[in-house]
């Protein structure tokens, strides 16, 4: 019998830029049996990465939670026992209400929450509005993208973007502290399409990625140096004139003021100190980066991304960086200056999502990134006494993991943790509850990587007992007798409401697409054809100028001008540490993990292979570690185990493992982040995973 099968336009919810459209065929049973790329998404081209081509195994998985369960061991063992919604509903709701009512009062209520899903709805929207009503702690979401945020508002007024599709024609590619190949899969096609056209592709990075190993020159620059190299840039093209003055003079203030700084203190020399690059490659990038047009007969892009951030001075890294386009005028191009994310293109109406109106005055902010800190009752204010987890899986990512877990393990502590599976955060947890996939519910998405905006169609039921984030918000308020004005709004309206379409929004913010027409498909932002949003300057800053110098800054008793920042950690100025910890350890994901999620799937298992930790052969042999040995990774803050590939991705000085592994996935219940630190970045109170001395030895 021939199945009859519907199909269902869907998005990928993961946390990556290229917000895929996929396309869903359900069974007459309402079984989902096939997902592919949506072939008329003109960002997709029909085709998902690797990870999501096999959602179906994730969305059907044995071990998906069904039910919600209440805690019988130990936390952190993981032994539990099947209740009822009703009954968890009851107990978290009677728990936050007694804490609220403590002498600690609801700032002892800690929600933890990240990007899970990108979805609006599940991502942010009635979970917002129950806290901020409740009381409870704000927790400020910084553990991936605030640093470099803030360092493009200094200089910009907001985030570095052109119209990614129109980078093709770029001719001068710039990958800086982007694994684009791996995270931006459907940008490295279009920087391919460029190089077909002429476009030269060029990768800053201290490792030999698949995508430095796939361009045309690797630039390995030292860890956590990269406002060095963009003061030395600007240097070589002061020096030469190869400056675009017209750009500079009609849309920049403080020229004068940067020019003095950057000809007196970054001479080329003093930067390949810092870098580690040759006076040679310095000169040659900045050549080539300025002169783009003349030589290969276009602008030239920056696609810059998050790992030049994760370091002690990354805010300032990307504030210095997003200046260099203003110096050679290619924000006069679609397509070309610079491009960090395209997530200030829309203009949602996330105040009505979220109700900030509804915080009580003073209420207090922790930084995601100190959850150790504020699980030990080291931050001001009263005690966390009740974790609320969903969309996310902090006993993974989060840095300074042995203390993140001893957190967890207090046993006056109440965790909630809503997630798909049983994942090492829900080893702790008191409460468990099943949430949805993207299939099971609704969601509406604008992106970070392009300009379109689209619903996702539930596809298929909930399996089991799961249920979407909204649907937990709604049942936990209405056990807390909280105005059912505030919550008895379905997705849908959720959905219009924030895209402006009834007018009704607040702050007159809407997007100006209608919600039936994200429904059918991708819709591009109203924005014209050859979208270049600085071409005339028109910079959303303080002096409408792209600001080199920034009052603000000065106001706030901070430089006013770019400068190098070392990283926390760093040989060149803590020669003590270094002396103990010699080695800078870069962790990024495994590109078939994304972050901690699929870390749970055989497939992404294997495709990740084991824990590896990549040397130079001159800091194998100094340590007496052979090819293929297991090593121990350690420093003060903790250790684990990998195995030692030596290899010339790495430069002496600087090793590189693969994450985010979870604990009951590796032999000695530890990841990469038992070495990170909760310190945190210069702007914006950014992590800083990859600015973390360790030793290694054979193990
Ligand atoms: N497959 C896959 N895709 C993903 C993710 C994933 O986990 N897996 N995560 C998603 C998320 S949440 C994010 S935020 C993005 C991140 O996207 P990217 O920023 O592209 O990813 P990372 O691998 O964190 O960092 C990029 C590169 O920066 C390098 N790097 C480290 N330190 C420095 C430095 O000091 N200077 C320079 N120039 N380079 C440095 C790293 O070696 C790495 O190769 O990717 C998204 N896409
Ligand atoms: N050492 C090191 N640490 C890092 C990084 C690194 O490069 N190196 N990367 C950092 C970065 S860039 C980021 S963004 C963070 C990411 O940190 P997290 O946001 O915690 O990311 P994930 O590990 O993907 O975990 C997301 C969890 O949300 C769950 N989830 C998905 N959809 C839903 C839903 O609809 N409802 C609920 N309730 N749950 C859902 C998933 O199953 C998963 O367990 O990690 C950071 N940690
Ligand atoms: S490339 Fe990104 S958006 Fe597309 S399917 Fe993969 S994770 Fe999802
Ligand atoms: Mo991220």
């Amino acid at each position: 019998m021939r199945r009859e099968l519907t199909t269902v336009k869907a998005v990928c919810p993961h946390d990556c830029p290229d917000t895929c459209g996929m396309v869903v065929s359900v069974d007459s049973a309402g079984r989902a049996v096939e997902l592919r790329g949506d072939k008329d998404h003109p960002f997709t081209r029909g085709f998902l990465c690797q990870k999501v081509a096999s959602y179906l195994d994730r969305v059907y998985h044995a071990d998906r939670l069904t039910h919600p369960l209440r805690r019988v061991g130990k936390k952190g063992v993981g032994k539990f026992e099947r209740i009822s919604w009703d009954a968890a509903i009851r107990e978290i709701a009677d728990r936050f209400k007694s804490i609220a009512a403590s002498e600690h009062g609801p700032q002892a209520i800690l929600p933890y929450s990240y990007a899970g899903t990108m979805g609006k709805l599940m991502y942010g929207s009635l979970d917002r509005r129950f806290f901020h009503r409740l009381g409870a702690s704000l927790l400020d979401r910084t553990i991936c993208a605030t640093a470099g945020a803030v360092g493009c508002d200094v200089t910009l007024g907001t985030r570095a973007m052109t119209d990614p599709e129109a980078a093709v024609n770029s001719r001068y590619i710039v990958n800086w502290g982007s694994n684009t190949a791996v995270t931006n899969t459907h940008f490295w096609r279009i920087e391919h399409e460029a190089r077909k056209r002429g476009a030269r592709i060029v990768t800053i990075d201290p490792y030999k990625s698949p995508t430095a190993a796939k361009s045309d020159w690797w630039i390995p620059i030292r860890p956590g140096t990269d406002a060095a190299l963009a003061l030395g840039v600007m240097h070589v093209i002061w020096r030469e004139g190869w400056q675009d003055d017209a750009y500079l003079n009609d849309h920049c203030v403080g020229v004068k003021e940067l020019r003095e700084r950057v000809m007196n203190e970054y001479p080329v020399l003093r930067v390949s100190h810092i870098t580690g690059l040759s006076v040679e490659e310095i000169e040659k990038f900045a050549n080539e980066y300025a002169r783009s047009q003349e030589l290969f007969g276009g602008p030239a892009l920056i696609r810059l991304n998050y790992g030049l951030q994760r370091h002690g001075g990354g805010g300032m890294a990307v504030r210095t960086i997003v200046c260099l386009p203003a110096f050679t005028g290619d924000w006069r191009h679609s397509g070309a200056g610079a491009l960090l994310s395209t997530s200030k293109a829309y203009a949602f109406d996330d105040t009505y999502l979220t109700r900030p109106d509804l915080i009580p005055r003073g209420t207090r902010t922790i930084n995601m990134v100190q959850l150790a800190e504020a699980l030990h009752g080291e931050l001001p204010g009263p005690p966390v006494k009740a974790l609320y987890v969903y969309n996310s899986n902090p006993a993974a990512v989060n840095p300074d993991q042995s203390r993140v877990l001893s957190g967890l393990m207090r046993e006056d502590l109440f965790t909630v943790v809503h997630d798909l599976f049983q994942t090492d955060s829900a080893d702790y947890a008191d409460i468990v509850l099943p949430a949805t996939s993207q299939l099971e519910h609704f969601d509406i998405h604008s992106s970070y990587g392009h300009l379109y905006v689209q619903s996702n169609n539930q596809a298929i039921a909930p399996l089991g007992e799961s249920k979407p984030n909204t649907e937990v918000f709604r049942l936990l308020a209405k056990a807390m007798d909280i105005e059912p004005e505030l919550f008895d709004i379905s997705d849908d309206e959720l959905a219009r409401m924030s895209l402006g379409e009834t007018g009704a929004s607040a702050t007159g913010a809407h997007v100006g697409i209608t919600l039936e027409a994200t429904k059918a498909g991708p819709v591009r932002l109203n924005l014209p054809a050859n979208w270049a949003p600085f071409a005339e300057g028109k910079f959303p800053t303080p002096s409408g100028k792209c600001e080199l110098y920034s009052a603000r800054e000065a106001r706030a008793g901070r430089d006013p001008l770019p400068h190098y920042a070392p990283p926390h950690e760093d040989p060149q100025t803590k020669p003590e540490l270094a002396a103990k910890y010699p080695l800078q350890m870069l962790t990024p994901p495994a590109p078939s993990f994304l972050n901690s999620t699929f870390a749970n799937l055989d497939v992404a298992r294997k495709n990740a292979g084991e824990r590896t930790l990549e040397i130079s052969a001159q800091d194998a042999e100094k340590r007496g570690i052979a090819d293929g040995a297991m090593v121990s990774v350690f420093n003060d803050r903790g250790r684990f185990r990998a195995r030692a590939i030596i290899a010339d991705t790495v430069k002496p000085g600087v090793v590189v493992t693969l994450g985010l592994w979870w604990r009951k996935w590796t032999d000695d219940g530890a990841n990469c982040n038992t070495t990170t630190s909760t310190a945190m970045t210069d702007l914006g109170g950014g992590a800083t995973f990859f600015d973390n001395l360790v030793e290694v030895t054979p193990s």
